[in-house]
């Protein structure tokens, strides 16, 4: 094949059958926007099964996930430990409604992994997570304004819906409909890495801001790194302004090391969101802090939030089995060794193919900008050339490797992928990108 040509897509009649009847009784065939590919084009993928770093669609076509269920397969597909951990929990029963002895094995697993994390409330999804950890800093602060960042994304809680990243900046919404104009006034956007704008608000909203919440290494607006004291920044000026500094681990918790990704950054949150591979793919999310600032939570406090799944068997016994193969010695070594075997190798493909670009990296977590200038924020993200980022993903898809169908979003290594498949997602980057080079810019 030639550098000027593109490859053939793999046939996918099956897929696309499935998915025209799927878009009749589900809203744009899909139960999250992203997964449209609306951005990136092509056709949305039907998959059928997934076995390590494999992912199988309705036609059979092999594809190496990069998406790894947006991060929550740090351990690859049906990893077998987790597979026999929840179908033994499926003999004994799904749910209850009451607690279990799993519960209290994955929050010790949590806090004994993220010792500052004396106390965790288990819910379903992130969403719930950062919404009722924004909702206990409002009630303990008794104060209403929240800060976030622009570009980073919370899940679709109602305050979290502005300037924000992932499916959001992927479909051009920068303010939800639907958001009542009250509620979203409470929510103050910020660049990120930008401490005078957070140090300016707090000023002007002197007494009145319950929390800053925030993504420790933003991954919802593509991978965008902390600047060097960024994030001890925020912790001062949130206590030296009486507000809560509320830490979204919900993608870098237990992907960066086995714990919480504030500890590699030196800093410590007073509440943390966690969610995704703590659940090793089944739905479990958490937030957590200090006793005292937990224990408002009801039944000890009056801050009131619940769950009939919340802290489910299933997904506990998930989370348990999960946690316990990363705690062996070595997995997030590999891991991050092959991640950075990845950015190298994507690095020098760029430079041999001339196109300017930026490969924003942390660990296992990755994104190519299509941009000569660096990515610290919303604005440089947005810089980025979207039209060839949606072209090779399209051309990297045909040849069966999966990225994100987004721009906005990351990349993750798992630790089911090996050096062979690392050198073949460069080998295929490197006929790609050479191919792209030669196209005339959309
Ligand atoms: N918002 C998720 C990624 N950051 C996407 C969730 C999904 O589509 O499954």
């Amino acid at each position: 094949m030639s550098a000027t040509q593109a490859k053939a897509k793999p046939e996918r009649r099956r897929s696309r059958e499935i998915f025209e009847k799927a878009e009749k009784v589900l809203v744009g065939g899909v139960n999250s926007p992203v997964r449209a590919f609306r951005s990136v084009g092509g056709e949305p993928l039907i998959i059928e099964k997934g076995s390590g770093q494999y992912l199988y669609d309705a036609d059979g076509n092999e594809l190496l996930d990069y998406v790894c269920s947006w991060g929550a397969m740090l351990l690859g597909h049906a990893h077998p430990a987790v597979s026999a951990a929840i179908a033994e929990q499926a003999r004994r029963g799904t749910s209850f409604g009451v607690t279990t002895e799993l519960e209290l094995q994955l929050a010790t697993l949590i806090t004994k992994a993220i010792p500052f994390i004396e106390k965790v409330r288990f819910v379903s999804s992130g969403t719930e997570a950062t919404m009722s950890a924004v909702r206990l800093a409002r009630g303990i602060t008794k104060r209403d304004f929240i800060i976030k960042f622009e570009g980073c994304y919370h899940g679709h809680a109602d305050s979290f819906l502005s300037q924000a990243g992932s499916g959001l900046l992927t479909l051009g919404i920068a303010e939800c409909p639907g958001v009542p104009q009250a509620l979203a006034a409470l929510t103050l956007n910020v660049p990120y890495n930008d401490l005078p704008g957070v140090e300016k608000l707090f000023s002007e909203y002197k007494g009145r801001i319950a929390a800053v919440i925030v993504e420790p290494v933003a991954a919802n607006m593509g991978v965008v790194l902390p600047k060097e004291g960024f994030l001890q920044g925020l912790r001062d000026l949130t206590r030296k302004n009486g507000a809560l500094l509320i830490i979204d681990e919900v993608i870098t918790g237990f992907r960066l090391h086995n714990g919480a990704v504030q500890t590699l950054l030196g800093v410590q949150g007073d509440l943390t969101t966690m969610g995704k591979i703590i659940g090793g793919g089944v739905p479990v999310a958490a937030y957590g802090g200090s006793a005292e600032l937990m224990n408002n939570v009801a039944p000890l406090g009056p801050v009131y939030q619940a769950g009939t799944l919340a802290g489910n068997p299933l997904a506990m016994s998930a989370g348990i089995a999960t946690m316990g193969e990363l705690a062996k010695p070595g997995l997030y070594d590999g891991v991050n060794a092959l991640a950075k075997k990845l950015v190298h190798g994507l690095g020098n493909a760029l430079a041999g193919a001339g196109i300017p670009a930026q490969v924003n990296s942390m660990g296992s977590l990755s994104t190519i900008f299509f941009t000569p200038e660096p990515v610290t924020d919303h604005n440089g993200a947005r810089n980025s050339d979207t039209k060839r980022y949606a072209r090779y993903f399209r051309e990297m898809l045909n040849r069966g490797i999966f990225l994100a169908p987004s721009q906005f979003e990351a990349a993750f290594v798992s630790a089911a992928h090996t050096p062979a498949d690392i050198d073949r997602t460069i080998s295929s980057a490197q006929e790609v990108l050479k191919f792209i080079a030669a196209q005339p810019r959309e």
